[in-house]
């Protein structure tokens, strides 16, 4: 089938509304999406305007006052069943993902694994909120510390993983006693919608079960920037966990502090890879090729940097580039392709201008190029590319969201550590080696200064047991696995008198 024939708003419709999606909430609205796989219309939503927004948010807020009173493992129950439903849905909601995104079938379904992972993880963790019992100076005395549900959390998701995200955050939140409140990106908000119809599915089972909920547990809020900047506001919103650019993060992370939220800000990547003389090359092949090229180029843990040793760069760079002039370009539908297109112009713009700064630098550019304009003419599908760089300058240091590979030589390991680390973005990086020595600096503290680091696999692709996030211009948040729920929760410190005298710490003395 070609891309001319192709009639996705159709099979939108028919997708939604098997997912229990409203019609009316996706045509007839103002903002329209768009499938990256055509470049043709599948949606026109309804936006919430300001004040609407604010009024959901105290709705929110109302029910997160009555959530935080159920127990912690009837949440983890709610969080089940919305794992089992989202096993339901697993077919239909990463179809849709592929649609609205782009990404190929395996990689729209992984997408729905992730969500059923961390859900699986929460229902675990709504046992395990655990807080410590502190040893006290005070004879009669003891000392401990509870965890207890924040608030309202606003969630901004970006376009890339435009589900999966909103669930390492949302069912964690859940779990830990919270309502949520989510703006996703405006170029991905059929995925939310449908993410919601499953999420209310989950709650009616809930419900029948003779589970306790309050209305308005979960809420969506389609616009754009205004509608995040009501959530980054509302006084009643303790912690706004966003997902995006590092411009967008500048924007969100000083209005979120001088009203002292918490803000978990997941920002812009610019992941390296260090291939080393001992690496094992047909592995290393295959881990660049993935990282580099899956999701055209588009996560955050995109592979972007490639510091390859003078010793392997020729026996490597060469079997590289065919990979990439070989690689399958087409439909994300379609069996056997492995990239899809760019989410849409201004992404293709960005990479062109993008090639062109790294040609100005002395880059040797192959591929880059577009692909299929023919059969859609607004579709972006470009040959991912590699950019063989005299030295780490220019747009090497920015994050491009576009499959850009920049290859760089290195002759010493200490040289390639320093350029590994010597950019302003901290989210994920690996080595390829099979040196112990170098492996193991690579993971220590004078090592890979990102918030992932790994050995013999690329820099993307993680999976949800793991803390998920990032340093410098990467925000610092973490999110998903480990404890990565506390950021959810608030901490108290009690201590109890069981005695009859009143001692008073550090020997203090107030007799009355
Ligand atoms: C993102 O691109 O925003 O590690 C998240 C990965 C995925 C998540 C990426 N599990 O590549």
């Amino acid at each position: 089938m070609t891309l001319a024939t192709l009639d996705l708003a159709a099979e939108v419709k028919a997708i939604l509304s098997d997912l229990g999606v409203k019609a009316e909430s996706y045509t007839g609205g103002t903002l329209a999406v768009r499938s990256p796989i055509t470049g043709l219309e599948i949606g026109k939503l309804r936006e919430e305007t300001a004040a609407g927004a604010a009024k959901a948010i105290d709705a929110a807020h109302a029910a997160f006052l009555e959530w935080r009173l159920v127990p912690a493992p009837k949440r983890g129950e709610l969080i089940r069943l919305l794992g089992e439903e989202l096993r339901a849905a697993k077919t239909a909601l990463g179809r849709l993902v592929s649609i609205e995104v782009g990404k190929v079938t395996s990689e729209g379904l992984g997408e729905v694994q992730e969500m059923i992972d961390i859900c699986d993880f929460a229902v675990g963790l709504s046992r395990q909120l655990y807080g410590l019992t502190i040893a006290t100076e005070r004879s009669e005395h003891r000392m401990m510390e509870t965890w207890h549900p924040l608030g309202a959390i606003g969630i901004i998701s970006a376009f890339n993983f435009p589900v999966a995200v909103w669930s390492w955050n949302a069912a964690l939140a859940i779990v830990c006693g919270n309502s949520t409140v989510w703006k996703p990106s405006e170029k991905t908000p059929l995925t939310a919608l449908a993410t919601q119809a499953i999420f209310e599915k989950a709650l009616a089972r809930f419900v029948a079960d003779g589970g306790k909920a309050p209305k308005n547990l979960s809420t969506v809020l389609i616009g754009g920037r205004d509608i995040g900047e009501v959530l980054v506001d509302h006084d009643k919103i303790p912690l706004v966990s966003a997902t995006g650019s590092t411009a967008m993060g500048r924007a969100v992370g000083p209005r979120l502090a001088s009203r002292f939220a918490r803000s978990l800000l997941e920002l812009g990547g610019n992941n390296a890879a260090i291939v080393a003389p001992t690496a094992d090359l047909d592995l290393t092949l295959r881990g660049v090729a993935f990282s580099a090229m899956g999701t055209a180029g588009q996560r955050c843990t995109s592979l972007r940097r490639l510091f390859v040793h003078d010793s392997v760069y020729e026996t490597l760079v060469p079997r590289l580039a065919k990979a990439y002039q070989s690689v399958t370009i087409g439909s994300p539908l379609e069996n056997g392709n492995l990239v899809g297109p760019l989410i849409d112009k201004a992404a293709y713009d960005k990479m062109q201008k993008a090639l062109e700064a790294a040609r100005a630098e002395g880059g040797k550019v192959t591929g880059g190029e577009r692909v299929h304009q023919d059969e859609a003419a607004d579709a972006y599908y470009v040959r991912p590319a590699i950019v063989e760089m005299p030295a780490q300058s220019g747009p090497v240091k920015d994050e491009t969201f576009a499959p850009i590979l920049y290859v760089m030589k290195y002759s010493s390991f200490d040289e390639a550590l320093a350029l590994h680390n010597d950019v302003p973005q901290g989210l994920s990086s690996s080595i390829f080696t099979n040196d112990m020595r170098e492996a193991e600096t690579f993971v220590s503290a004078r090592g890979s200064d990102c918030g992932i680091a790994n050995v013999n696999i690329g820099p993307s692709g993680a999976e949800i047991g793991g803390a998920f996030g990032g340093e410098k211009e990467t925000g610092g948040g973490r999110e998903s696995g480990s404890d990565a729920w506390r950021v959810y929760m608030r901490r108290a410190t009690n201590t109890l008198n069981y005695g009859r005298t009143l001692p008073l710490a550090q020997g203090v003395k107030f007799d009355i």
